[in-house]
């Protein structure tokens, strides 16, 4: 160990760095010590009362804030650091390399050389945290060792909540492979927040699989297991031929039976309510890593906790969350309204008081920012940090080092007027290709019927892809065609679909009823009818599940309302994707040829039965 780095470490410190053998580590954390020039260093293993130092370290310099509640806390990210920076975030290519114009990246040797430069003594007057965790759970086929640097409290705290510890893997183990992810917050305000934004930086280095973040303290910008971690993983996956997938991992319960589901959706489409959903378990909410073995695909969640959004959770319509959220034991509030050492937000279900402290400082109804718009008292990202086995839905597989077999991937976006509530793909490469490879989301909530602005994100991935997307997709559909035995159903589903008078077509409680009638399919019961995008219900099974599921009363205008093909709006959509991907070099010609196979059936559909299609119509084509 160098000396330098020896001189900021105590002897507990010191005695706890030594114990780990790996001299990459070693040479990792000397090098960014002796840039970034912390006054100490603090080496977390993996006890609890290391643990607790951290906790006490956030709420000692302010990062954090105590609430009533025991172990609650609050923590507040700068104004205009309140979401993922995705201009800032770049990834940092040799000469030559090209990953097409959807992804941001820049050279290398020059971003390199201002990321180190930013990273210069940043760390002078504060402290280290060295953490050593795993993504997914230690010592399984799907763990990646990871190597935390920061001098955030709050987010060593919350990876804390988030990760497995795995310092004494680290120890035990003297050459491993291991992620790195190099963080400072920068210079604070008296707020402790984050000063420099015009300074602000997300780097992902993939050849030497580090990312590096500063000026920020968003997690989605600064937990490096989260996003950053991401970004890595889909590189690592692409060339191992596995996939790292922004996904959720839930069960879903048929007749004596559980299924395993994965689900993709852009942030804030309804990705953490499906699979928090009454009478179903959640295994994970945000990223799942997903393996064959023996022909079958397992899944296993990349985390231990929920970073989520709390923006309309109430104890109506989230009870098991609201129930974690009012429970003493450890939560960080983020970015929502403080009053007496309570917390409130947007859609809580209480009353709001009038005043408080929020991300604009100190908040008073009525307070305008510089345009003149209203402050809410809650950012519309503000969040939620718990633990998964805080809640009473924690599926027990959840920690299974082995994953779950998963059945079915489900994807699904902002929509307001195309795709079907649920529907099934034919087979895998036609779900890749036309369902998750043609998901886009609306920007804005559509207004008074009309739609948004549609933005293209591949299976929900899309801001993290950091290989060409041409790759990406080969590689999913490669993982689909060997060596395999059983091969997960692919669905799409859409809850924003509108009537022609911009009202919803569905209620919050109807993807209920979606994910029974995905369990049947799974096991190819429940009758459907095939149309050009894919299989759809037929209404007397919908019928049935509804009933059961939340005894109500699903009528035949229901259905047909719902589940009328729309067909021009698909072709659209067809038309819209595949300019997408001819704009983009190396996509495979497959993919072309599927899309423009559905898009002739939907023409002849539409030659046939005009611009809207009954399903009854497209029944009788199927005999
Ligand atoms: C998302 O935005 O998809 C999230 C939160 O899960 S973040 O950590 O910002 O990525
Ligand atoms: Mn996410």
């Amino acid at each position: 160990m160098d000396n330098n780095l020896k001189a900021k470490l105590n002897e507990k410190n010191y005695e706890k760095l030594s114990n780990v053998k790996n001299k990459k580590v070693l040479d990792f954390i000397s090098n960014f010590v002796s840039l970034c020039n912390p006054d100490s260093v603090f080496v977390r293993d993996d006890s609890e009362e290391n643990i607790k130092y951290i906790r006490d370290k956030a709420i000692e310099y302010g990062e954090e804030i105590k609430l009533k509640t025991d172990g609650h806390t609050i923590h507040f990210d700068g104004y205009y650091d309140q979401g993922r920076d995705k201009g800032n975030t770049k990834l940092l290519v040799t000469k030559g390399m090209e990953l097409g114009s959807l992804l941001n990246y820049t050279d290398r040797e020059e971003g390199y050389k201002e990321i180190m430069q930013l990273l210069k003594n940043i760390m002078v007057g504060k402290e280290m945290y060295v953490l050593f965790l795993c993504l997914c759970p230690v010592n399984s086929p799907f763990s990646i060792y990871s190597i935390q640097l920061t001098d955030s409290a709050y987010v060593a705290h919350s990876e804390d909540i988030l990760y497995r510890p795995a310092y004494s893997i680290f120890t035990e183990k003297e050459d491993i492979d291991f992620f790195k992810y190099v963080h400072s917050a920068g210079e604070l305000t008296e707020n402790k927040t984050s000063k420099n934004i015009d300074k602000k930086r997300i780097y992902v280095d993939f050849l030497q699989d580090s990312v590096y973040s500063v000026n920020t303290q968003y997690a989605g910008n600064t937990v490096g297991l989260k996003k950053l971690a991401l970004r890595l993983a889909i590189r690592k996956a692409y060339k191992e031929k596995w996939l790292a997938e922004h996904m959720f991992i839930m069960g879903v319960k048929g007749k004596e039976r559980k299924s395993y589901f994965l689900g993709a959706f852009p942030s804030m489409c309804g990705k953490t309510s499906t699979c928090m959903v009454k009478g179903e378990t959640i295994i994970g909410d945000d990223i799942a890593y997903l393996k064959k073995r023996n022909g079958r695909v397992f899944a296993a969640n990349v985390e231990r906790g929920i970073f989520g959004i709390i923006q309309d959770v109430n104890e109506k319509d989230d009870p098991l969350i609201w129930k974690s959220l009012m429970t003493p034991g450890e939560v960080i509030f983020s970015n929502v309204l403080l009053s007496n050492g309570n917390v409130f937000w947007n859609g809580c279900g209480l009353e709001i008081p009038d005043e408080g402290i929020n991300f604009s400082g100190k908040w008073w109804k009525g307070k305008k920012d510089e345009e003149g718009e209203e402050i809410p008292p809650s950012h519309p990202n503000a969040r939620y940090t718990i633990r998964l086995n805080s809640l009473e839905n924690f599926d027990p597989e959840g920690e299974n080092k082995e994953g779950v077999e998963v059945s079915g991937i489900i994807f699904g976006g902002r929509d307001s007027d195309t795709w079907p509530p649920v529907f099934e793909s034919f087979d895998w490469q036609h779900g890749v290709i036309t369902i998750g490879g043609t998901l886009e989301s609306e920007t804005t909530a559509a207004t008074l019927g009309k739609s948004g602005v549609r933005v293209f994100n591949i299976m929900a991935n899309m801001d993290f892809i950091s290989i060409p997307i041409g790759k990406y997709l080969e590689n999913y559909l490669e993982f689909g065609k060997k060596d395999i035995v059983k091969i997960p159903k692919i669905f799409g589903v859409n809850y924003f679909l509108k009537d022609e008078n911009g009202n919803f077509l569905t209620d919050k409680q109807a993807k209920r009823v979606w994910l029974k009638w995905m369990e049947l399919r799974v096991h190819n019961e429940g009758k459907i009818i095939k149309t050009p995008i894919g299989y759809i219900p037929e209404y007397n099974d919908l019928k049935l599940l509804f009933k059961d599921v939340l005894s109500q009363e699903y009528t035949e205008n229901d259905y047909l309302s719902q589940f009328s093909l729309r067909v021009s709006n698909n072709i659209s959509k067809i038309d819209r994707v595949i300019e997408i991907y001819k704009g983009l070099k190396d996509i495979p010609q497959v993919v072309f040829d599927i899309l423009e196979n559905q898009k002739g059936q939907l023409i002849e559909l539409k030659n046939k039965y005009g611009d809207v299609v009954s399903p009854y119509h497209i029944r009788e084509e199927n005999i």
